[in-house]
């Protein structure tokens, strides 16, 4: 079905035959409008910004270009079309015909999910509220605010489903999604990274890369969900959700690069030297990339979850491209775990969390091959990495211990003495921040990075993507 744009909230859902849901999201929006305006981002609510909206789900209709004011963003709900008899992919109820209604006795397991997902993507526009102010081009000002739109609407895609499929409790909870706040003392964003300042751009491309990769992990699991409208709800999200990675692996890949130029104008990789013609070290960057993809394994959960057994075993969360595998029941099948005692073998079910970290490792992997190419052509010897899933982790069997970023346990002075240089220290972060002066003027680039490879929607690097007022 096409997007009704006529309607207060553009949908693909025919909200206008449903009066009740419609007079409730109807009611959401303002109360979401409010957030937007407090907590979105500062100070270019009338700037015009060359944003793509989606006025359609199918491959041409999901972006649609054009100048928008983000206040007027047309936030809306819309669903990927249903597959025809679709069925369950995964777990106990494998092989069934898929659900359109949440059956009762997992009510309050699949709300804690999509309240969980949901809580996320208001976080993330939260973390980069003040961002703006110190944007390195228009061409990245503009590709902000296009991950902070869509952020919102996915925040929409799950307040859909908590207005439309979990009435009292659903609605409370998406009031609660807007009292929640990152990094608030008394009622902050319910997972760790969500709470993370992001203070800065190369933090902030470390977050598309990285914590957005969860997103895109835990948004493909649930596309396989046995709740077909959260299935199809994330099916389009994913859509979203690979330009946000892309502005993370380019972001980057530009600040590496530019590392490069000045390292070869100078003939050293002295990292003071670097600094001092205004760019950001490798050894920073590797300190940057430290904390964000060790952050943002965290996110996964615990490695032995019961609640991820129950979630594949219910059909609430499968893995991500579940139809890659051959034993979608996964009853008697096992997993061998790395502890800290020695090696467990644990049911595969219970170590659903751990699988996905595994195939979240990999893809992160390939940006690192990446930039590392980068590097190597330009004839130096150093190499960024990604450090070994058992460091500086706060949730599952390894964490608070004293392990190095090889993934040995470590003597605990040793670590604490050695986790100051593995990590951004706060004379990283002053100089990182020195550097974030705002470019304005369209085709002007900040010093400490590269101009992209190519602008927009074909257009060129140095158009005006937002005109600020
Ligand atoms: N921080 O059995 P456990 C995105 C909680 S990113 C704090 O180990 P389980 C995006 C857990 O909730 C994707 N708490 O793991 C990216 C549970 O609490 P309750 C977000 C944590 O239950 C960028 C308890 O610890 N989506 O979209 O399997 C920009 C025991 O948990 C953490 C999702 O995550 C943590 N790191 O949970 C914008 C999908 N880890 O329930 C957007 C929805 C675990 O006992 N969530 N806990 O109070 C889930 O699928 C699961 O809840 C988890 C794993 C992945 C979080």
């Amino acid at each position: 079905m096409s997007i009704n744009y006529s309607e207060r909230i553009p949908n693909n859902v025919d909200l206008a035959n449903d009066r009740t849901l419609q007079r409730a999201l109807e009611h959401w929006q303002p109360r979401f409008l409010d957030w937007w305006h407090e907590m979105g981002p500062h100070d270019f609510e009338s700037a015009d910004v060359y944003l793509r909206t989606a006025v359609g789900v199918d491959a041409q209709g999901w972006a649609s270009y054009g100048a928008v004011k983000m206040p007027d963003y047309r936030w809306g709900i819309f669903l990927a079309d249903a597959l025809a008899d679709r069925t369950i992919g995964f777990g106990d109820y494998y092989g069934q015909p898929v659900w359109q209604q949440v059956p009762g006795e997992l009510r309050s397991q699949f709300r804690r999910i999509i309240v969980t997902q949901g809580d996320t993507e208001p976080a993330s526009v939260e973390q980069q509220h003040l961002l703006g102010h110190t944007c390195p081009s228009l061409y990245d000002l503009r590709n902000l605010f296009q991950v902070n739109v869509e952020e919102g609407r996915h925040l929409w895609a799950m307040v859909y489903l908590l207005h439309a499929y979990f009435g009292r409790d659903g609605r409370e909870e998406a009031e609660e999604l807007l009292a929640r706040h990152s990094g608030d003392v008394d009622k902050p964003r319910i997972l760790s990274t969500f709470n993370e300042p992001v203070e800065d751009w190369l933090s902030f491309f470390m977050f598309t890369y990285f914590t957005d990769r969860d997103g895109k992990y835990q948004l493909k699991s649930l596309a396989e969900s046995a709740f077909d409208p959260l299935s199809r709800t994330c099916r389009f999200m994913l859509t979203e959700e690979a330009h946000h990675m892309f502005v993370g692996e380019t972001g980057v890949g530009r600040v590496v690069k530019r590392a490069l130029e000045v390292m070869k104008e100078l003939g050293t990789d002295d990292p003071a030297a670097v600094r001092r013609q205004g760019a950001i070290d490798l050894p920073t960057i590797q300190r940057y990339l430290n904390f964000w993809f060790t952050s943002s394994l965290d996110l996964f959960g615990s490695e032995v979850s019961s609640n991820a057994a129950s979630s594949f075993a219910n059909g609430i969360k499968g893995r991500p491209d579940e139809g890659q595998y051959e034993d979608h029941i996964c009853r008697e099948a096992t997993f061998d775990l790395s502890t800290p005692k020695g090696t467990d073998t644990v049911s595969l079910r219970n170590a659903m969390n751990e699988v996905m970290r595994e195939s979240y490792i990999k893809d992160c992997e390939i940006g690192v091959k990446r930039w590392n190419m980068q590097i190597q052509r330009a004839g130096y010897d150093l190499r960024l990495s990604l450090p070994h899933h058992r460091f500086r982790r706060g949730i599952g069997a390894w964490a608070n211990l004293p392990v190095d970023p090889q993934g040995r346990l470590i003597d605990r002075g040793e670590y604490d003495r050695l986790l100051s240089g593995w990590l951004p220290s706060e004379a990283d972060k002053a100089f990182v921040r020195s550097l974030m002066q705002q470019a304005k003027a369209p085709g002007k680039i900040a010093g400490w990075i590269a101009p992209p490879d190519r602008g927009i929607n074909n257009l060129p690097v140095d158009y005006e993507y937002v005109r600020l007022a």
